[in-house]
């Protein structure tokens, strides 16, 4: 049995942000696999490399959780979310998804400081730097959305945007997306 050194409540709080990890998982395996249907390939690779990363962060918290002397719990899981009618609502969700995820990981760090937990508090630093990117990358990949303008039937700008989104999945990749 290792010592413990964490306090229950922020093993309980990281135990949570765990199984939010595994639910973003599962959102991008569920979109990814509408986006795969619509016949946009490149989104899906984009969208099922994300699940990758997601699980990655649960695992890095896990591997945390038990290594302070706690206990990484699994929980189940969050049921998907219905299809969205449009990419762009695609976009929207993965915008609003990550501001939630950032939002529950800063939470958390304030929990930290304030029952002065300083390795957990640095631990959950890589995690606001990964939020901080997540949510530029939505913003601008969202941004690009309505540039193109889905609605106004724009099928070669959605092609491009399809084959360009494919390359940034590539790009994340060789930069070392996987933190664990
Ligand atoms: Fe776990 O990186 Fe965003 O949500």
């Amino acid at each position: 049995m290792r010592k413990r050194l964490l306090s229950q409540k922020i093993e309980k709080a990281l135990n949570a942000q765990m199984t939010r990890e595994a639910d973003a998982a599962q959102f991008y395996l569920s979109v990814g696999s509408w986006a795969e249907v619509q016949g946009f390939e490149g989104i899906a690779t984009f969208l099922y490399g994300h699940v990758q990363e997601e699980r990655g962060h649960m695992m890095k918290l896990l591997k945390f959780i038990n290594q302070r002397g706690g206990h990484g719990k699994v929980e189940p899981l969050a049921k998907a979310p219905a299809d969205p009618k449009t990419l762009k609502e695609l976009f929207e969700w993965v915008l609003t998804h990550e501001m939630e995820n950032s939002r529950q990981i800063n939470a958390i760090v304030d929990m930290c400081l304030r029952e002065k937990d300083y390795p957990t508090f640095n631990f959950l630093q890589w995690f606001v730097a990964e939020q901080l990117e997540e949510e530029a990358l939505a913003t601008k990949l969202l941004d690009k959305m309505s540039v193109i303008g889905e609605d106004k039937g724009n099928k070669g700008g959605l092609y491009e945007f399809d084959q360009d989104i494919a390359g940034m999945h590539d790009a994340e990749q060789s930069r070392g997306a996987d933190p664990s």
